[in-house]
């Protein structure tokens, strides 16, 4: 293959490797330390204390504007809606709208299970009762993702969605971005705080308390869970607070994998690489292959795709890094056992047989089948979630969706009966335990003086 092909080459082929050699082979961004914390921790304990007063003193500092209503008016929400371009909120709606229908399809059903006369556990799926959603400003705006957060959120039934995204200095009264504005209320969504960074997670976690007359004498409530991406100063505040609150995964940069064999159209293989590298020059794009000539066909797709997309440096610097690469395989089992180990966050199956493919595929955040399924459908529309696990954690972990804001909480059904038949196993495990005073609340239900244990 000639030099100047832009990503790099990873042969697995004629190897047998090892689960931790498999996992070493694959390619990964470097984990950068996070040393946000020292700046975050005052910036939580000011809002904490000093409620939307810090609020301001943080957005006049980071964000270059002090907004007079850190509170979103209704009628600024309304008027970003009619602001809108028609297009843009015509696949808004598309998009809200297929996300609704998939939400409602994933609320978990309550079930019960009878274990014997008398005796059963049931369980109920409980929604969280206040989320805080943050949006991030800046050059990643991302109102597709207020869609993927708000939607699962109102189908699970939370009561109460608050979002907080950061003023904007170049808005007269320092009001976030207006698609974001339109987007929320488009969603139903009317407690918008124009508040950003740290500080808004702190708001989530502890509520802040109004300092001007316009903020209330109460600004924000406290929320239960706190989802969004954010930027590492954000991602830091939510790990800090997570306990207090609930968070959802910190997420890493973007990546995708394609497993593709000789069918695959190579110009559709690269555009899809390309597409995810836009993101961040972290993303991580890898084609999986048992095909040294479509190797060598997608290399030369990128030599002529990536210098005429806008974003070509970026996409460059993308695809070249660590983090991305093509791997090389013997046949398809190992492109799969390769797919399993990247446990990619979007996993594209462009095969002669996708469906025997997926049946193998165990670790990924989504999967997307076909020629015809490719990611941005999955980040704008398609009625999937695009909130997805990144840096492997596919392995154990899932993307956004109605569960995130549902708890399973378990009911005990028992009645005398069915207390009675155990009765005595409970006891002997709770002595086993040197734990008798748990035997002795369920003995005493039966026995007049469950401490004397001469009497039972
Ligand atoms: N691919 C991103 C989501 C996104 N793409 C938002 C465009 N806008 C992470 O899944
Ligand atoms: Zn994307």
């Amino acid at each position: 293959m000639s030099e100047q092909n832009i990503m790099r080459i990873i042969d697995l082929r004629g190897q047998q490797l090892t689960r931790a050699e498999m996992l070493e082979a694959m390619p990964r961004a470097e984990m950068g330390t996070n040393e946000a914390s020292e700046l975050v921790r005052p910036i939580l304990d000011n809002v904490k204390a000093h409620g939307a007063q810090a609020l301001r003193d943080y957005a006049e500092k980071f964000d270059h504007v002090r907004p007079e209503n850190l509170r979103v008016p209704v009628e600024v929400m309304q008027a970003a809606v009619e602001e809108l371009d028609p297009e843009v909120r015509e696949a808004i709606e598309e998009s809200v709208r297929r996300a609704r229908a998939v939400a409602a399809s994933q609320v978990p059903e309550d079930f019960h299970t009878d274990l014997a006369a008398g005796a059963r556990v049931s369980q109920r799926w409980i929604p969280v009762q206040r989320v805080g959603l943050y949006v991030p400003g800046g050059k990643a705006v991302y109102p597709s993702s207020v869609i993927m957060n708000a939607v699962p959120a109102q189908a699970a039934g939370v009561e109460s969605l608050a979002i907080a995204t950061p003023p904007s200095a170049t808005d007269p009264d320092g009001m976030p971005n207006k698609t974001i504005l339109a987007t929320c209320a488009i969603l139903g969504v009317d407690e918008v705080y124009a508040v950003g960074g740290a500080q808004a997670i702190a708001m989530f976690a502890y509520g802040a308390k109004g300092t001007e007359p316009q903020d209330g004498v109460v600004l924000c409530e406290p929320v239960d869970k706190i989802t969004g991406p954010g930027n590492i100063f954000v991602a830091t505040a939510k790990s800090m607070v997570s306990g207090q609150v609930g968070i959802d995964a910190v997420a890493g940069p973007t990546e995708i994998a394609i497993i593709a064999d000789d069918t695959a159209n190579p110009g559709w293989v690269a555009a899809d690489l390309i597409g995810q590298a836009e993101h961040d020059e972290l993303a991580g794009s890898v084609l999986i292959t048992d095909s040294p000539t479509l190797a060598e066909a997608v290399q030369a797709e990128l030599l002529k795709r990536v210098p005429r997309t806008k974003h070509a440096e970026r996409v460059e610097t993308s695809l070249s890094g660590r983090q991305s690469g093509i791997i090389l395989t013997d046949n398809l089992q190992q492109s799969i056992d390769a797919a399993n180990a990247y446990a990619a966050e979007h996993l594209e199956v462009q095969t002669a047989d996708p469906d025997a493919v997926i049946a193998k595929i165990r670790n990924a955040g989504a999967i997307f089948r076909g020629g015809y399924a490719p990611v941005p459908l999955g980040d704008y529309m398609s009625g999937s979630n695009h909130v997805l696990p990144t840096s492997g954690t596919a392995r154990f972990a899932s993307g956004l969706g109605v569960h995130t804001f549902m708890k399973p909480v378990e009911v005990i059904e028992y009645e005398r009966e069915g207390l009675q038949e155990l009765a005595a196993r409970v006891n002997a495990f709770a002595v086993s335990e040197d734990l008798p005073a748990h035997g002795e609340s369920v003995l005493s239900r039966f026995v007049d003086d469950p401490y004397d244990k001469a009497t039972l």
